[in-house]
C-alpha cells in the first residue's frame, strides 16, 4: 500500500492550475500513490476553481445544499465544520485557546464533503505552505506559497472516499498490539522510584496497564537523549524493571538541542553543519525547555539520517517506544521560528523558507524517529508518538491532541476532535485522559476515563505542578470505575486490533462518527457524542444529551458485570444486529494470554443472520507480512430454534490456537451461552427455545 507509483484509482482526479509548472512543482509529502492525472472529467464530478488572491494561490469549490463538512484535521469545536475557518500553520496551542484555536498542533489540508444523498467526495489541497481553509460559503483554501495541486476523490459514500484518501496518502502501519493497551503518563514522574511505584501501584490495585511514559525531567537539564545522573542513573535499569512487571516504556523526545558546546548533540550538529539557519545563513536560536536551542533541519534528508541514529541510540536503553512533543517546532513563549528561516531540503524537496516547510517540520521529525526504532530493532514494530503532524503523517507516529484543560468542554470536544482527526487519515489517535492543565474534578475524571478507554490511543496524563491523575488517585469509588472503565477496554482488544489491523490495510478509521451507520439520514449528521467503534459498536456517552443515534438492532452488553445503560459513569455499549464481536478475557497486560477462552458475541440481524471478523498474529514483529496471522471470519445463522455459528472463511498461515470459545448470543431478553470449539467448521449450536429474539 505505501510507495510511490503510478495508480489508476477510481474516481480520482487531479486538478492543475493554469499557471503551475509542473516541473517545478515540490514532491508531495502527503501523497505517496500519485494517481494518474485525469484527462476527462466525468460529468457532475466536482471541479475546482483557480485564482489569486493578492499573492495568495487560492482555489474554490461550491458545494451543494445540504452537504456536510468533515475532515480538516485537528480542530477544536463540533464535528460538522461547516462554517468553520481554520489556519494551517502548526501551533504549540495549549488550552486550544491562542488564536480562537484556530490552528492547533497539526494541519491536515483535507476536507471530506458528504452530500445530501450519502454520496461523498474529498479534497486534498497539495501544498504544504501556510494557508487557510474557510468553509462559510463552500470550501475556500488560500496559501501563502506558489500555485498548487487539488485532488479529489469522488465516490458513493463517505466510506469509500476515506478509503480512497487512505489509497492516496498511505495507510498507517500495524502497531504493536501492547501500543492499544492501557497507558499512565505525567509531566514527570521525577525519578526512577517514581516510575516503579507508579508500575507497581497497578500491578497491587489489579488496574490492567500495559505502557508508563516518562517525560521530560528525565533528562540532563533537559538535553535531548541524556538522562539526569541523580534521579534517573541508570534508565536501562528502570526499563528493565517495567519490562518484569510487564510494562513497556515510552521515553520522551524534543528536536530542540540545547546549544551547548560540551553537550555532544549540539556537538555533532555543529560540526555538520545541521542546523537551520536564519535568513542571513546565521545558526537560528530559539527558546525552549534547555534554554536557548538549534533545530536540526530535517528536510535534509542527511539530517534525518543523523537523528535517526541518536534515536538507534536512544533505543540501547531499551527503550519500547519513542515520544516526540514540541516538534512544531513550539519555540517559547507561544511562537515558532521566524517564518522566513532557511531549510536547505534535499533529495528532491526544495529548498524554502519556514512558511513553505514549516507544517511539515513535525512530521519530518515523526519520520526520522520512526526510522531510527526500525534501525535499532528491525524486528519489532516502531512506536512513536507525535504531537506536531501533517496530512499523510499518520505513516510515521500517533497521535495525541495536545495539551487541552481538565472541564467538561473539553472532554465533550475530545469526541469530534478525534473523530475528525480519524476522518483526515489518521486512526491512531486520542486526548489526555483527564485534561492535561488543571486539576480534574473526582467526578470529571471518572467520566472521562470510562469514556477515554475506548479511544483508540487510551493515555492518562497530566501537567507538571498539577495533584496526580492516575486511576486511584481520587479515591475508591473513582479507581472502581477506572478499573472497570479499563477492564472493558482489554475485553474489547481482540475487536480493536482486528480494527486496527483494518485500518492498516485499507485506512478506515478506528473511531468513527455515527454517521457512517447510514450516510443518508441526515439527523445523524452532527452527532458527535455517541460514536461507532469499527462498524459494530455504538459508544454512548452518559453525558450525552438528546443523542442522535441510528436505527435498526443495537443491543446493550455488559463486558466486566457492568450495567450499560444503567452504571452512572461508563458509556452504553451497543452492538449492532448483524454482528459478531470477539472478545478476549480481562488481562493485566498484554504480555499475557488473552484469548482463552475467546468470546464470541452475537446479535443477529432481522433476519436471523450475523457476521464478523477475528485477526491474530504475533502481536508484534513483521511474521505477518510473510503471512503468520490468522483472520477468521465467523457466522451465525438462525436454524429453527439454533443459532448455528461457524467458521466460514479462515486467512493466513497461523496455526489456529487450541481454546474454549464461549458464543453469547445477546437478545433484549438476555444473553444465551454455549461453550463451543473450533475444531470444527460448526462451532456449536445455540438453544434459542424460549427466547423470542
Ligand atoms: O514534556 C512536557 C510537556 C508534555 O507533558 C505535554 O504532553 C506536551 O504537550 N510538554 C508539552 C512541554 C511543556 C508543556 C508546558
Amino acid at each position: 500500500m505505501n510507495g510511490k507509483s503510478a495508480a489508476s484509482l477510481a474516481n480520482v482526479f487531479i486538478f492543475y492550475p493554469p499557471d503551475l509548472d509542473k516541473s517545478q512543482m515540490a514532491p508531495s509529502l502527503a501523497v505517496i500513490n500519485e494517481p494518474e492525472e485525469c484527462k476527462e472529467l466525468v460529468s457532475g464530478s466536482v471541479v475546482p476553481q483557480f485564482y489569486v488572491q493578492g499573492t495568495r494561490g487560492a482555489v474554490s469549490i461550491a458545494i451543494e445544499d445540504g452537504t456536510s463538512l468533515y475532515g480538516t484535521g485537528e480542530v477544536n469545536g463540533p464535528l460538522l465544520r461547516n462554517g468553520k475557518n481554520i489556519t494551517l500553520w502548526n501551533f504549540g496551542n495549549f488550552r486550544y485557546e491562542i488564536n480562537e484555536g484556530k490552528n492547533l498542533y497539526q494541519s491536515h489540508p483535507w476536507v471530506l464533503a458528504v452530500r445530501e444523498d450519502g454520496s461523498a467526495f474529498g479534497v486534498i489541497f497539495d501544498t504544504t505552505w501556510q494557508a487557510e481553509l474557510d468553509l462559510s460559503n463552500g470550501i475556500r483554501f488560500f496559501a501563502d506559497g506558489p500555485p498548487f495541486r487539488v485532488i479529489i476523490i469522488d465516490r458513493e459514500s463517505p466510506q469509500e472516499v476515506t478509503k480512497g484518501l487512505a489509497q492516496l496518502i498511505g495507510t498507517m502501519s500495524l502497531p504493536p498490539k501492547w501500543a492499544l493497551g492501557f497507558q499512565q503518563c505525567r509531566f514527570s514522574y521525577s525519578s526512577d522510584s517514581r516510575v516503579r511505584e507508579i508500575a507497581d501501584e497497578f500491578r497491587k490495585r489489579k488496574i490492567p496497564c500495559d505502557v508508563i511514559w516518562v517525560d521530560i525531567d528525565f533528562m540532563d537539564g533537559y538535553r535531548v537523549f541524556t538522562s539526569d545522573p541523580e534521579r534517573f542513573p541508570d534508565p536501562k535499569a528502570t526499563n528493565k524493571y517495567l519490562h518484569e512487571k510487564g510494562f513497556k516504556a515510552v521515553w520522551t523526545s524534543d528536536p530542540g538541542v540545547k546549544v551547548d558546546p560540551d553537550y555532544w548533540v549540539y556537538k555533532q550538529g555543529t560540526e555538520k553543519d545541521f542546523w537551520v539557519k536564519t535568513s542571513s545563513g546565521e545558526e537560528y536560536h530559539g527558546n525552549v525547555w534547555p534554554g536557548l536551542c538549534a533545530f536540526p533541519d530535517f528536510t535534509r534528508p542527511e539530517v534525518i539520517l543523523w537523528w535517526a541514529g541518536l534515536v538507534e541510540g536512544f533505543l540501547s536503553w531499551d527503550i519500547d517506544g519513542v515520544w516526540i512533543d514540541m516538534n512544531e517546532p513550539d519555540i517559547v513563549p507561544f511562537d515558532t521560528m521566524p517564518a522566513d528561516n532557511r531549510h536547505l531540503g534535499g533529495d528532491g524537496l526544495p529548498e524554502g523558507p519556514h512558511l513553505q516547510h514549516h507544517n511539515v517540520y513535525g512530521m519530518l521529525v515523526a519520520r526520522a524517529t520512526q526510522e531510527g526504532m526500525m534501525k535499532a530493532n528491525p524486528e519489532k514494530r516502531p512506536f512513536v508518538l507525535t504531537r506536531a503532524n501533517f496530512l499523510g503523517g499518520h505513516r510515521h507516529a500517533a497521535t495525541w491532541t495536545g495539551d487541552n484543560e481538565s472541564k467538561w468542554e473539553h472532554l465533550r470536544m475530545s469526541i469530534p476532535m478525534s473523530l475528525n482527526i480519524g476522518l483526515s487519515g489518521q486512526p491512531f489517535n486520542g486526548p489526555d485522559i483527564g485534561g492535561f492543565w488543571g486539576e480534574a474534578s473526582p467526578e470529571l475524571f471518572a467520566h472521562w476515563i470510562a469514556i477515554g478507554a475506548l479511544f483508540p490511543f487510551s493515555r492518562a496524563h497530566t501537567a507538571g505542578g498539577e495533584s496526580d491523575q492516575e486511576p486511584w488517585a481520587f479515591g475508591e469509588e473513582v479507581e472502581m470505575v477506572s478499573r472497570t472503565a479499563i477492564e472493558r477496554r482489554y475485553r474489547l482488544l481482540p475487536y480493536i486490533y482486528t480494527l486496527f489491523y483494518e485500518a492498516a490495510q485499507i485506512g478506515m478509521p478506528v473511531m468513527r462518527p455515527v454517521f457512517f451507520v447510514d450516510p443518508a439520514n441526515l439527523s445523524l449528521r452532527s452527532e458527535d457524542q455517541a460514536f461507532i467503534l469499527g462498524a459494530d459498536m455504538l459508544v454512548v456517552p452518559k453525558w450525552a444529551e438528546g443523542p442522535q443515534l441510528p436505527t435498526g438492532i443495537w443491543q446493550s452488553i455488559s463486558l466486566v458485570g457492568e450495567d450499560s445503560v444503567n452504571d452512572p459513569y461508563q458509556p452504553n455499549l451497543l452492538i449492532r444486529g448483524g454482528s459478531i464481536i470477539p472478545l478476549g478475557k480481562v488481562i493485566q497486560n498484554t504480555t499475557e494470554e488473552s484469548l482463552d477462552p475467546l468470546t464470541l458475541l452475537v446479535c443477529l440481524d432481522e433476519n436471523g443472520k450475523a457476521e464478523g471478523v477475528l485477526y491474530e498474529d504475533a502481536g508484534d514483529g513483521f511474521s505477518y507480512l510473510q503471512g503468520e496471522y490468522l483472520m477468521t471470519t465467523y457466522t451465525a445463522e438462525k436454524e429453527g430454534d439454533k443459532v448455528i455459528v461457524k467458521i466460514a472463511a479462515e486467512k493466513g498461515d497461523m496455526k489456529r490456537p487450541k481454546r474454549t470459545v464461549r458464543i453469547q448470543v445477546v437478545m433484549s431478553e438476555g444473553v444465551v451461552e454455549l461453550i463451543g470449539n473450533e475444531a470444527n467448521k460448526v462451532i456449536g449450536g445455540v438453544d434459542l427455545d424460549g427466547y423470542s429474539t
